[in-house]
């Protein structure tokens, strides 16, 4: 027993970190396009207005507009079996309002899906993935104004009925739990208030954030509904960035705090999207950021009846959680902690540790138990291109082969049904909280720079060969 084998093996991408294109075919502006380069140390800048001396990398990213075709035969010829993508809302809808759709957005993604299963590989399609038409933010504030979940409804609409048949995977919101945490416009929420001018340190109104953070919640239950409804072939997931803690030591007020970080963190959003009600803590969360949600009649009927067919989850690292203020900290995913001493982290600070995987995926099966799909992992690292074109990553097969082999213990010994496995950047993209280039996580190079400088041309890197031979025996040659 190992891998099911129907195991959907592939990649993961969003639009907005690498399709680029950003004004052409009718597209309009998303968030991701007013936020400037960063560094792990440098705060990307968001600016209302573009400005000529600053560099958006969102605009071109990695090209993926004119590449399609190549990137989905290295796709191929890897045996992906689903590819994870998103579709740029602002694309089909340019400010998000409008009531006709953008026919030559439409008409690209049809090519793209073609392309897709002409390769016999299935997508996966994330309908809002950190890129709301910037629109919206100007005009609505994003999410804090209710009429958002209209308009959500209508992009869905259109784009279930026009690629019925193509699409039967579907995410409703990426990582949706970022919008605990005061990330305002970089989080799917695309709250932009006065006074914030990075990323990092965002002008942050936790009564706005919980609200918005509920009309998704009633956009999602509604949109799977609409799904169902149009195809009920549709299979429609929720996506929660996943972050496993530990408690630091054996004090029971580090333990209580670590359970609340787990409410807090990882169950919030997914009880709400998998049980269709806001879980009981919810009222002390509420109480402790001093927040009220207004709810409309039918909310919670919509919410109940709109509950996700799968949960699908990013994992990259663990935290650890203690209350001895005077720890060592680190950097992380969404949010930072205390540092584990048992485990090593990433050259940005995020912890790795593939165990925590296992330890994840019995948790959130044992809690809900609906498939799992994880649709972003992966080792976000500095490479080196030799002077032959080559590129020597041994680091990041080392991390993809020891959570790939957790996984399988989960699926062997512990009986998780997991439904597939698409590491993030399969191909090189611009890194959403830096907006770096640098920080790499696929299989395939893209030969850019931070600043754009590059021809763009795709190299396969070691993990390229690596990966092929991983899905080719279905997990079992590691
Ligand atoms: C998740 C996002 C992705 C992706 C990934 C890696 O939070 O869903 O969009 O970017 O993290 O993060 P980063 O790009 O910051 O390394």
């Amino acid at each position: 027993m190992s891998f099911p084998a129907n195991f959907l093996w592939g990649g993961a991408t969003a639009a907005n970190q690498f399709e680029g294109g950003w004004n052409e075919g009718g597209r309009g502006a998303s968030v991701a396009d007013h936020m400037t380069n960063g560094t792990n140390t440098t705060p990307r800048q968001i600016t209302r207005e573009l400005k000529d001396d600053l560099y958006y990398p969102n605009h071109k990213a990695s090209d993926f507009y004119h590449h399609y075709k190549e990137d989905i035969a290295l796709m191929k010829e890897m045996g992906y079996k689903v590819y994870r993508m998103s579709i740029s809302w602002s694309r089909i809808f340019p400010t998000g309002t409008e009531q006709q759709p953008n026919e030559e957005g439409l008409a690209f993604y049809d090519a793209v899906f073609d392309e897709l299963h002409a390769a016999g590989i299935e997508p996966l399609v994330t309908i809002s993935h950190y890129e709301n038409p910037f629109y919206l933010t100007e005009h609505f504030n994003g999410w804090v104004d209710r009429r958002l979940i209209d308009y959500y409804l209508h992009y869905c609409e259109t784009i279930f009925n026009r690629y019925k048949g193509k699409v039967h995977y579907w995410l409703t919101f990426n990582e949706i739990n970022a919008g605990m945490y005061p990330f305002g416009i970089y989080s799917g929420l695309g709250i932009l208030n006065e006074g914030t001018t990075n990323m990092n340190d965002q002008v942050d109104i936790p009564q706005q954030r919980y609200q918005a953070l509920h009309h998704q919640f009633v956009a999602s239950a509604k949109a799977v509904q609409l799904g169902h409804s149009i195809d009920p072939e549709n299979k429609i997931g929720c996506m929660v960035a996943i972050t496993p803690n530990y408690a630091y030591s054996a004090n029971p007020e580090d333990q209580i705090k670590n359970q609340h970080s787990w409410q807090y963190c990882n169950h919030y959003c997914g009880d709400v999207q998998v049980r269709g009600a806001y879980p009981a803590f919810a009222k002390r969360i509420w109480a402790e950021n001093n927040v009220e949600i207004k709810m409309e009649p039918g909310d919670a009927e919509t919410l109940r009846n709109g509950t996700v067919d799968f949960f699908s989850f990013s994992y990259y690292m663990s935290g650890c959680v203690s209350t001895d203020e005077n720890l060592l900290r680190t950097n992380g995913n969404l949010f930072g902690g205390v540092k584990n001493p048992y485990l090593k982290a990433s050259d940005w600070g995020w912890q790795i540790d593939p165990v925590g995987l296992r330890y994840t995926l019995n948790e959130l099966y044992n809690r809900y138990q609906i498939p799992l799909m994880v649709v972003e992992n992966g080792l976000g690292a500095f490479d080196k291109q030799e002077a032959d074109g080559s590129i020597h990553d041994p680091y990041r097969i080392d991390y993809l082969r020891a959570h790939i082999q957790q996984m399988k213990k989960a699926v062997e010994e512990d009986g998780v049904d997991l439904m597939g496995y698409t590491p993030w950047g399969c191909i090189d993209l611009v890194s959403a909280s830096t907006g770096e280039m640098a920080k790499r996580y696929g299989f395939i190079y893209v030969d850019a720079d931070d600043h754009g400088n590059g021809t763009f041309k795709r190299y396969k890197k070691d993990s390229f060969a690596w990966y092929k031979k991983v899905i080719a025996s279905n997990g079992e040659e590691l």
